[in-house]
């Protein structure tokens, strides 16, 4: 990917541990990667198709004149964030904050944080087996849009599926939602979990009925396991209510682990 890159932008700013910094301020620097796709702007030569280097230098003074955070960690990532928000084009940041003039007692050249931040994009499996089941997965992808880390979400069809697996119970409503999220993949967990709350889910049967249940199937081509979280989710590759959703949205998305494509392991479901 391309890059946009400004180097030691100065700026005042009031951020600080100690009182006096609250008081006095000092001067704060910024080194800054933007990765974006240059290509279409370079060859229609317009500025409207890239990021204007200029605003985001404005965008950040404005930022720290606006704000006051005790760590230049904050600082860092409110700031990323809110340049990801704003900027459509910018896929990825790398932002160093350095505080040049830091209160140490001892004779240094500056201190910094350096962070790199970027859109991830995820599919999400969603379904439901009771109630008004069209109103829970609805008002899911409206909480889902609404979310101010997350854009460009689209769904696919829902289908009506047989339960699969062991537990004998109501038809299910299925869809995929593919999106583009801020979060790490346990803080888009968490947010789940809180949506599926909010539609009166209850765990009480493992794999029985639910108002609202939505799994993380893949989060880019990230591999990643911990107590509560297993990415990609396990066996998607056998569940037609999954893969046929999901080959709606991206058929040629390939399984980081299974190294196959999603319409490739529906072809191949759809003969087992
Ligand atoms: N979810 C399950 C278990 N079985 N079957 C269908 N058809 N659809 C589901 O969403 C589903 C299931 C556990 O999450
Ligand atoms: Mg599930
Ligand atoms: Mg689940």
């Amino acid at each position: 990917m391309d890059q946009i890159i400004i180097e030691n932008l100065e700026t005042y700013g009031y951020h600080g541990v100690f009182a006096k910094e609250n008081r006095d301020g000092q001067t704060f620097s910024f080194n800054v990667v933007l990765h974006t796709d240059s290509r279409k702007a370079a060859k229609e030569d317009n500025l409207e198709l890239s990021t204007d280097y200029s605003e985001i230098c404005h965008f950040i003074d404005d930022w720290m004149k606006k704000n006051v955070c005790k760590l230049i960690e904050t600082v860092a990532e409110r700031l990323s964030c809110e340049i990801l928000k704003r900027f459509p084009m910018v896929n990825a940041i790398d932002l160093e904050v350095k505080k040049p003039e830091a209160p140490i007692g001892l004779p240094f050249d500056s201190v910094s944080v350096k962070i790199h931040r970027s859109w991830h994009k995820v599919y999400l499996s969603i379904g439901s087996n009771m109630g008004d089941r069209n109103q829970f997965l609805e008002n899911a992808v409206n909480t889902l849009k609404n979310n101010d880390l997350t854009k460009e979400v689209k769904t696919s069809s829902l289908i009506e599926t047989k339960p699969y697996g062991p537990v004998e119970q109501d038809d299910f409503l299925n869809g995929v939602v593919e999106l583009k999220t801020l979060m790490t993949p346990n803080e888009l967990l968490d947010f789940l979990h809180e949506i599926e709350a909010e539609a009166g889910r209850e765990r009480n049967i493992h794999w029985g009925p639910r108002t609202l249940d939505l799994d993380i199937l893949f989060y880019d081509k990230l591999i990643y396991e911990d107590d509560q979280l297993i990415i990609p989710h396990v066996d998607l590759e056998n569940r037609y209510f999954v893969l046929k959703p999901l080959s709606e949205l991206a058929p040629n998305f390939r399984h980081p682990i299974l190294g196959k494509t999603v319409s490739t392991l529906l072809n191949e479901l759809d003969k087992a």
